[in-house]
């Protein structure tokens, strides 16, 4: 009966997609709702006991969900790009995360590709493909409108000044930045985008939202609906935040449905649900080593994915990914197959007769989502799968995966996800043959990237610094207290000059100047543009004079976000600014908010020299907020 019933279904919409591209006004409407940072097992359906998610749980039973849906990067603007262009992140112009590395003009996305064969764009949350002032806005890849964040810093605060809407500053009232406000910037995004749906609802219509929470500072205004769940548990305030947030986004969804369904579009709509990366291990402590709603594990079996948010294991890369259709996708089904974002932009192009940009990673899950007997084809498996990020690179062939996690001096491993899904058991030596053809296929997946431009970087900075604005500086800790460096004992920063600096963020204006200027907002990234560059970096400061040095002072980051810090690195002094040669100190610093010191013995020089060897997650670049010289 349900054979019979299913291949009815099959029929009927083999009928009605094979109709679609031929009569514009059947096409179906897209939504695809992002939620930034949502972890795999956060979700009441995936068994999290803390967590409740209703209208996704229920979304679930009503359609596909994956098991397997992999994010495009594991960071925020890698993986949006690889979702709106449909290629992997070896061939994507946005490969970093540091704000600084827009779409290039023209490149085709999801939007511009649906423009094309007559549907409203529109795009509410965080974009992440190019700030302002650059060529990666939205409305110049095919979006009517988006509002929101272009830039992910900017999308740190939910109380900005501003957000964006179309490079405009639409202001929020009774906001200045930071943690506070009057004007809950997800509110405002969330109704224009229902607003979006209501205006649109009589012509085919792509609504794009990749909404921001539960990531960014863990805000949600006190008379939310959802903070009324959670207020009084017994947990971390940042925890309590983050699942109302989480609970917030659902009651969203069920938003959505509801209005779909008062707008008569259900039947004819189309609606994603999904993480944008693999979860993080927010608020870990001794009895939750792997967060406090362990994103990354199953609550049933405690199985765990290694890594996370950052990294190219499975933690980095697994996310929720949930798919609904009334009529056309079959109810409650929970899918193997095997996917990434990459294939977004295909599948949406085969359901909308749109046409896919040739030169596409991605391939069309139409025969997974709908039947192989409608869509008339059995359903397309990757040879391989693909990422890379900074130095990282992971490749995915059926069941295993190679991955170069990055580190100085790495190999690469092996797991065999079939029987280790945890990547907990390096069989590369095992199966060297298999390593070395996966190995190959990294090879010829990465091609050099090639950004997008800037014609103005100080409209773009200026959203950088909306996230704190005229709050004053970071708030990062209960007691209100801005950690900066302590000045005793240091040689006046005035004294101080920078003679050279192995290489800066000139895109999101990180440079050597800001580990001197007090501020500890401001600091010192290694390069962005192109690939990072690599360890080691350097820093060779003048001091002014032939001074006593007793060491150094270093400052990581001191606000509510991070950013790479220093793990091994050398202190060197000399008298000439060719030769900082003399090698005085060495240290390992932890990852921290506050200042940490390294000591040399009482030695008189005119330059020093800090050479940084390594990050503390492996990462490919460090940053300074702030550094002191000891002495005087
Ligand atoms: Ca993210
Ligand atoms: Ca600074």
């Amino acid at each position: 009966m349900k054979r019979l019933f299913l291949l009815l279904i099959g029929l009927t919409l083999f009928a009605s997609l094979g109709k679609l591209s031929l009569h514009a006004d059947e096409k179906p409407n897209v939504i695809y709702i992002m939620s930034d940072e949502l972890g795999y097992y956060e979700l009441s359906c995936m068994g999290n006991p803390h967590i409740k998610t209703p209208n996704i749980d229920r979304m679930a039973s009503q359609g596909v969900r994956f098991t397997q849906a992999l994010a495009g990067s594991s960071v925020c603007a890698p993986t949006r790009c690889c979702l709106m262009t449909g290629k992997h992140s070896g061939h994507t112009s946005v490969r970093s995360n540091g704000g600084g590395t827009p779409l290039r003009a023209g490149e085709e996305t999801v939007g511009s590709m649906l423009k094309k064969v007559g549907y409203a764009t529109g795009g509410f949350g965080k974009w992440g493909c190019g700030g302002r002032g650059s060529t990666g806005v939205p409305e110049k890849h095919g979006f009517d409108e988006f509002v929101g964040y272009y830039d992910q810093v900017h999308a740190h605060s939910f109380y900005p000044a501003y957000i964006v809407h179309n490079s405009e500053e639409l202001k929020l009232p009774g906001n200045r930045g930071g943690r506070s406000g009057k004007t809950y910037s997800h509110y405002v995004i969330f109704d224009r985008a229902k607003k979006f749906i209501r205006d649109n609802k009589d012509q085919p219509f792509f609504c794009y939202l990749p909404i921001t929470p539960p990531h960014g500072m863990f805000d949600i205004p006190d008379n939310d609906p959802a903070w009324q769940m959670y207020k009084d548990k017994s947990w971390p305030e940042d925890a309590k935040r983050y699942a109302a947030m989480v609970s917030m986004v659902d009651r969203n969804v069920g938003e959505v449905f509801e209005l779909l369904k008062e707008l008569e579009l259900d039947e004819n709509t189309i609606v994603f649900f999904c993480g944008d990366n693999g979860g993080n291990d927010y608020f870990r402590d001794n009895d939750h080593p792997r967060g406090y709603f362990g994103a990354n594990v199953d609550p049933k079996t405690k199985v765990e994915f290694r890594g996370k948010k950052g990294n190219l294991y499975e933690g980095g890369l697994r996310i929720p990914m949930i798919v609904r259709w009334p009529g056309q996708i079959e109810p409650g089904r929970v899918s193997d197959l095997l996917w990434y974002f990459p294939d977004v932009l295909p599948t949406v192009a085969e359901l909308t007769g749109a046409k896919s940009p040739d030169d596409v990673d991605g391939l069309s899950i139409v025969p997974e989502l709908f039947g192989e007997k409608v869509a008339g084809r059995k359903q397309s498996q990757h040879g391989y799968l693909y990422w890379e990020l900074g130095q990282q690179i992971a490749v995915r062939m059926e069941n295993w995966k190679a991955i170069q996690p990055g580190k100085k001096n790495a190999d690469w491993e092996l797991y065999d996800l079939a029987t280790d899904v945890s990547e907990a058991h390096n069989v590369a030596d095992d199966h060297s043959d298999v390593l070395a053809k996966m190995k190959r296929f990294a090879e010829e997946a990465h091609t050099p990237v090639e950004e997008g431009t800037f014609h103005d970087r100080e409209i773009h900075e200026r959203d950088r610094q909306a996230k704190w604005g005229d709050a004053g500086p970071p708030k990062p800790n209960k007691t209100g207290k801005v950690n900066t460096i302590p000045k005793d004992g240091l040689i006046p920063n005035e004294n101080l000059r920078i003679v050279r600096v192995s290489s800066e963020s000139k895109g999101n204006a990180k440079l050597a100047i800001h580990v001197f200027d007090g501020d500890p907002r401001t600091h010192w990234h290694t390069s962005f543009q192109g690939q990072p560059a690599k360890h080691p970096h350097e820093l060779v400061i003048d001091l002014g004079a032939e001074r006593e040095v007793r060491g150094f002072r270093y400052l990581a980051r001191q606000d509510g976000g991070w950013n790479g810090a220093i793990d091994q690195c050398e202190f060197y002094i000399g008298d000439s600014e060719e030769s900082v040669d003399k090698l005085v100190a060495t240290a390992e610093f932890r990852k921290s908010k506050t200042a940490q010191e390294a000591k040399c013995k009482s030695t008189r020089c005119r330059y020093v020299r800090l050479k940084i060897l390594s990050e503390v997650n492996d990462g490919p670049w460090a940053s300074i907020a702030e550094l002191g010289i000891v002495g005087k």
